[in-house]
């Protein structure tokens, strides 16, 4: 796909003849491709790129990648029954992030899990979480990686494709009613949806950028074009140019961004926040990425792709080699200093997942929390039918958390 290093979000009636083309403000070697404009992007980072920022979003790729590693290897062994990695698609998740605040509400598909780790999810809720304990936020009713966090103004990851789509046009429509009751020109900040390509084929598809285009709501559509859905290559996707040429359609705004470069899906992630605030109109996002790692530990991806394709994204385009590139450019990182970040990210990791081992599951009792407000006569009885079954097969039920 043709490159491009000036940032331009292009609107439906005047989108770019051909390949729409990537932008990209740094190259694999971590150097700024055209550096007269690149530095504008850096310049205008927020907050200030300075060495201290940069090292945050360093430590926090590292802690990602080493959360993936050690959990995927605690789902090999059986301590937890299913896990999802992010590897390849780290600067997507922190570029992104890091142009939001917590004002944004966050719709995501599965495999976001380091935009969830800058907002503020700490290693022991992501542990809690995927051991499905009594800490865990979601009273271990969820599946590994369906993480929920109210405070972080983030909704719970649902399994079904797509579901998050048309939730997020609904959700920003709700915040420009609500800016324009409170007297407000916008809302305080955006809903941003994640999305995979696959998950853009599914009919809510549709339905969401139909709706949020129409309505004129405040929502970015974030789609990660990561190769992949599951077994199913792009080319068995679609046929048009990938996901973002479809804004045109639609009427709305779109840009494509080279995933793998952090300082490009930041720049463009701001740019498209500030016009989805401004004009009060969804912007259409694809991020070009790789998905490294295997969908999930339920997949084997050698079965369908070459290791020398996957060996080839891994050492020749990796995203947290770039930006370690970049830093170690600017002197901030040597290799002494990552060897250091990474070995206490993976500490960090180890003590959350052995703590989050020994809490237990949630209290039976707490099971039929929730549901309704009031508990209803069928739900009573079933509780009272669990009771007496546990008291009639103790031995089958110990330690069973209550
Ligand atoms: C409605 C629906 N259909 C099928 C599935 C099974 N499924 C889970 S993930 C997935 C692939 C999605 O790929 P993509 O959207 O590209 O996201 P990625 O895994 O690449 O991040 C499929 C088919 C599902 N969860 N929901
Ligand atoms: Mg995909």
């Amino acid at each position: 796909m043709p490159l491009t290093t000036e940032l331009r979000v292009y609107d439906h009636d005047e989108t770019p003849p051909g390949t729409w083309p990537v932008f990209r403000v740094m190259d694999e070697d971590g150097s700024l491709r055209d550096p007269s404009v690149g530095q504008s992007y850096i310049d205008s980072h927020s907050p200030t790129l300075d060495e201290a920022h940069a090292i945050k979003m360093f430590r926090t790729m590292a802690r990602l990648s080493q959360m993936d590693h050690i959990f995927l290897n605690a789902q090999r062994q059986g301590r937890i029954s299913f896990y999802m990695s992010s590897q390849g698609e780290e600067a997507v998740h922190i570029g992104s992030s890091s142009a939001l605040t917590l004002q944004d509400t966050i719709f995501a598909q599965y495999r976001e899990t380091g935009v969830l780790m800058w907002r503020g999810f700490t290693m022991d809720q992501f542990a809690d979480q995927c051991f499905s304990n009594k800490g865990d936020l979601g009273k271990g009713r969820q599946m590994p990686v369906h993480y929920g966090s109210r405070a972080l103004n983030w909704h719970t990851i649902s399994s079904p494709l797509t579901t998050q789509l048309p939730q997020a046009a609904g959700a920003a429509m709700a915040m420009k009613l609500k800016a324009k009751r409170e007297g407000k020109d916008s809302s305080d900040g955006v809903a941003v949806c994640y999305f995979g390509d696959g998950a853009a084929s599914e009919g809510d598809f549709h339905a969401a950028m139909n709706f949020a285009s129409t309505l004129e709501t405040p929502v970015i559509f974030f789609c990660r074009n990561n190769g992949f859905a599951i077994s199913t290559p792009v080319r068995d996707q679609y046929r048009g140019d990938g996901i973002v040429s479809r804004a045109k359609g639609y009427g709305m705004y779109g840009i494509r961004v080279d995933g793998n470069d952090l300082f490009a899906v930041h720049a463009a992630t701001a740019k498209a926040k500030e016009i989805a605030l401004r004009e009060n109109r969804p912007v259409l996002l694809e991020t070009m990425s790789y998905r490294v790692g295997h969908h999930s530990t339920s997949d084997d991806s050698t079965r369908y792709r070459s290791t020398d394709e996957i060996k080839k994204w891994t050492e020749e385009d990796n995203p947290i080699d770039r930006f370690q590139r970049y830093c170690e450019g600017k002197g901030w990182l040597d290799d002494k200093m990552v060897a250091q970040i990474m070995d206490e990210e993976r500490m960090q990791v180890l003590q959350a997942l052995e703590k989050a081992e020994k809490k237990g599951p949630p209290e039976l009792s707490t099971l039929f929390d929730d549901i309704y407000k009031e508990k209803t006569p069928e739900l009573i009885r079933q509780e009272e039918a669990l009771l007496e079954h546990i008291a009639k097969y103790p031995e089958k039920y110990q330690g069973g958390g209550h």
